[in-house]
């Protein structure tokens, strides 16, 4: 199915001096033609790669060699798909979506591949031919571990979407060299390793050196007259980078499109370090060189609270400065009237991380194409839309004036001028009204004057979305009300969703077959269709069916961590889940509480053992490496596990597993498994959360907050399938204004009295008490999110748990309605509803 394609021509970027890169000249349409589709074409393929491309002999080479030419190879089937996409968009340019995010947690690429292909069969059997082990070789693969947590996953899955349903989009971020720490532990404690994704070689990339962008940075500002006679500003950076553009494929599922995902990485300047070395001091200019490639070195870990670093910033305006550069200069058709951008773009803001691109713009459309103030704000304010994903007031980003002046003096001039005519607007609303105006105001006085991004964000934005319904209503409504009142229908919603092509697909094959031998092919792409199982939800064959999926996908889990971790975990018992971030907000000690209070009445035979449902508990969180309190939780969790674990009087009924490391890859295959889905954030805390969806869509059941997607979870799926505890929103609200005790709940309540008191004993820290005081005092006296007063509610969700696992059949039922129901989850929904609330809106 190979198609012609006319030859790229790519214009000459005039910004880096002495590139090598300059226009081809146009030649004829040439044709490019995937390998064959078939076992001996695609062995044939493997061998040229090996032995052509890498120079290996297929007896001689490693696994390593061997998953590098696998992955080139199936990268080759993808190649004329991607080049006839970026053709079709080149032909019939219309407005695109330009993803801006900080963050790409893309997992795995070579499952997905294969999956977006429909080679995995074919591959497998030709490596079968040359006598290798196909799943080993893919097990090599270390995942882009480019994002943090729930935000970077999102953007995975939404380019995953944009690509399936065939949108014009392109995704712009960071290749970070080093991305999300690997987790070890050490006596229980998290260790961080750094993550070398890249040190086997890098085959799912293309570099493109010879397309780098130049990024100014420092310096000063000056008013110059122009040719026109003109009075006119501009910048007079003091230092600069090069911007190397990556390029991913993102390949659409089984559709023939394949998108781009352009990562930067930093360089330093040929003028950079030449000008050093040319001084004699080699051993400055290697220095200057490190200090550029510094800014793409490494993915801050902190997943909520920002630290205003300087580093941090440099990252945020090096990616935007690279991306707004490269779709202006190489995107956009030529000669392009910019009064007209947002015909052709819509940047949408993954958090506040990639704001500074609204000054960017303004600076970009003034200073480097001549346009007025008036002319750049009416189309800069038409490019972008912001979407927030917290709802903790200390995850908003600000930026000290002090540090945005020394490092991006233009654009803190241009902030200074947005802000001054948004106050004017804000005064004309409401006159007189100057307590407003300073909570409304792009830039903070107190405790340090600085840039409040999200403000800067509703200011120029076309809209503002939160991530799920609740969410939404408590941005507008408690986050950012004065705006609300200012522009109400500048406030929207789209609830967050997931690929179902890698967390259903990918993650859950055999569930993926039974739903197609039930409902037939095409509800990967289609979601809602998982509905039409509903009516199999008391189908004795298929509920058998069903149960087996899942007994299997708990077997292969117990497999994997006993090989991965050492951990050995009993054959038959409900498996309960809670893996994300480690959050004081989300609440894993809530949990630890359960589990203490399990142990503790089965140790105490305040239970009859034969009354006792025996339950694995499986955590994965990685902490913030300067996160103390999150570190000390996971040390707890882990000296629960180990007690535990060397109890006899309760192994047969308990078991905690910890295996160091959760990411996308391990994910994938926990999810499957799961049978109880923990969400227990404090409500109003948790904006959306996306893993409480993939549960759902592999048939766990969800104990869990009225927080979130939550909600919507439970509304769909139905109240009689979904475990719901703790206070309302409102009640938090209430409860925090009356003042929360956390020690009146300890003194009233026994069962929580006897938890606290065992794990304060050193009953679990051998003997020490002080290794769990820090933990146990901050429960008793802050406990910020309020896991106390939800503690007597969790245990008797839990308990209503126990009471319906027992009913298997009642359980399977509801599992199977937990799947037929969470359709709405699709990332591909999610997508529609930002074409049509935020993008490309019909009105
Ligand atoms: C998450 N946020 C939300 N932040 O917590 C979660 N933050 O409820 C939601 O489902 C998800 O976003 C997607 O909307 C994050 O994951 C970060 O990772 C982060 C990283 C750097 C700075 C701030």
């Amino acid at each position: 199915s190979a198609g012609w394609l006319a030859d790229e021509t790519p214009r000459l970027d005039s910004s880096v001096k002495g590139s090598a890169f300059e226009p081809t000249s146009p030649r004829a349409t040439e044709p490019v033609v995937g390998p064959e589709r078939t076992v001996d074409g695609f062995a044939k393929a493997f061998l040229d790669e090996l032995n052509f491309e890498a120079g290996v002999a297929l007896k001689r080479s490693t696994t390593t060699d061997q998953y590098l030419a696998l992955a080139r190879t199936i990268r080759g089937y993808l190649m004329a798909d991607w080049l006839r996409t970026a053709e079709r968009r080149r032909q019939n340019p219309t407005k695109m979506v330009g993803y801006l995010s900080a963050e790409y947690l893309l997992g795995r690429q070579m499952g997905n591949s294969l999956l977006a292909t429909d080679l995995g069969d074919i591959a497998e059997q030709a490596m079968t031919s040359l006598g290798l082990d196909f799943n080993l070789l893919r097990a090599q693969e270390i995942e882009p571990g480019l994002g943090n947590g729930g935000l970077g996953r999102l953007a995975a899955c939404f380019i995953d979407s944009l690509a399936s349903m065939d949108v014009p989009s392109i995704g712009y971020g960071i290749r970070y060299e080093y991305g999300i720490f690997r987790q070890t532990f050490e006596e229980g404690r998290q260790v961080e390793v750094p993550d070398a994704w890249l040190s086997l070689g890098a085959p799912w990339e293309f570099p493109h050196p010879d397309r780098a962008v130049q990024v100014n940075f420092g310096g000063t500002t000056e008013q110059y007259i122009d040719g026109d006679g003109r009075t006119r500003r501009r910048w007079l950076p003091a230092w600069n980078v090069q911007g190397i553009p990556y390029h991913y494929m993102v390949p659409g599922y089984q559709n023939g499109v394949v998108n781009t995902l352009r990562l930067w990485s930093a360089r330093a300047t040929q003028e950079f370090d030449l000008k050093i070395f040319n001084s004699g001091d080699y051993a400055e200019a290697v220095r200057a060189q490190t200090f550029a490639e510094n800014i793409s070195k490494v993915l801050y870990p902190e997943d909520s609270t920002p630290q205003g670093r300087e580093l941090r910033l440099q990252q945020q305006y090096f990616f935007v400065a690279c991306s707004l550069k490269d779709f202006i200069d190489r995107t956009l058709e030529e000669d392009f009237d910019l009064t007209r951008l947002d015909e052709r773009i819509i940047f949408q803001l993954n958090d506040t991380h990639p704001v500074i691109a609204i000054p960017e713009m303004m600076r970009l459309l003034m200073d480097e194409h001549d346009m007025e103030w008036a002319a750049a704000w009416e189309v800069t304010r038409k490019c972008f839309a912001y979407t927030c994903h917290t709802l903790l007031p200390e995850a908003l980003e600000v930026w000290p004036v002090e540090l945005m002046t020394r490092l991006l003096p233009r654009h803190m001039e241009i902030i200074y001028r947005i802000n001054e005519e948004f106050l004017d607007t804000v005064r004309e609303a409401f006159p007189g009204d100057e307590l407003r105006v300073r909570r409304m105001s792009v830039i903070q006085e107190h405790p340090e004057r600085a840039v409040r991004m999200a403000n800067l964000a509703t200011v120029a934005g076309v809209k503002v979305n939160g991530v799920a319904a609740l969410h939404s209503e408590l941005l507008r409504d408690k986050l950012l009300p004065d705006f609300a009142a200012l522009w109400p229908n500048k406030f929207t919603n789209v609830t967050n969703g997931v690929t179902p092509r890698r967390f259903i697909r990918l993650a859950n094959q055999q569930l993926s077959t039974l739903i197609t031998d039930t409902i037939g092919p095409g509800w990967e792409t289609d979601l809602e269709r998982l509905r039409e199982l509903e009516p199999y939800a008391d189908d004795a064959a298929f509920t058998e069916s069903f149960r087996q999926v899942k007994q299997a996908n708990k077997d292969r889990l117990r497999s994997i961590l006993s090989q991965r971790d050492g951990i050995e975990l009993p054959e038959h018992a409900m498996l309960d889940v809670m893996v994300k971030r480690l959050h004081e907000y989300k609440r894993q000690t809530l949990k630890l509480l359960h589990i203490v209070s399990m142990y503790d009445d089965i140790t105490s035979g305040r239970v009859r053992r034969e009354d006792v449902v025996p339950r694995t508990f499986v955590f994965g969180a990685k902490a913030a490496p300067g996160y103390f309190m999150a570190k000390e939780i996971i040390f707890l969790i882990n000296s629960v596990a180990k007690t535990i674990a060397q109890d006899p009087r309760v192994t047969d009924l308990m078991a905690v597993a910890f295996p160091a490391n959760y990411n996308v890859t391990l994910a994938n295959k926990l999810i499957p498994a799961a049978d109880l889905s923990e969400q227990i954030s404090l409500a109003g805390k948790e904006a959306s959360g996306t893993g409480n969806m993939k549960f759902a869509l592999n048939g766990a059941l969800t104990i869990g907050t009225d927080d979130g997607a939550n909600v919507e979870i439970r509304e769909l799926v139905g109240d009689e399938n979904f475990f719901l505890f703790g206070m309302l929103e409102p009640e938090v609200a209430a409860l925090a204004d009356r003042g929360y005790t956390p020690s009146s709940f300890y003194e009233s309540n026994p069962a929580l009295k006897r938890a606290i008191d065992l794990l304060a004993s050193g009953h679990f820290t051998g003997g020490d008490r002080s290794l769990a005081a820090p933990v146990v005092d901050d429960l008793l006296y802050k406990d910020r999110f309020m896991a106390l007063a939800d503690f007597q509610s969790y245990l008797d969700a839990q308990a209503r748990v126990d009471a319906a696992y027992r009913d298997v059949d009642g359980w399977t039922r509801s599992a199977v309605l937990n799947v037929a129901r969470s359709g709405f989850f699709s990332s591909d929904r999610s997508m529609r509803d930002y074409l049509d609330r935020i993008w490309m809106p019909k009105s």
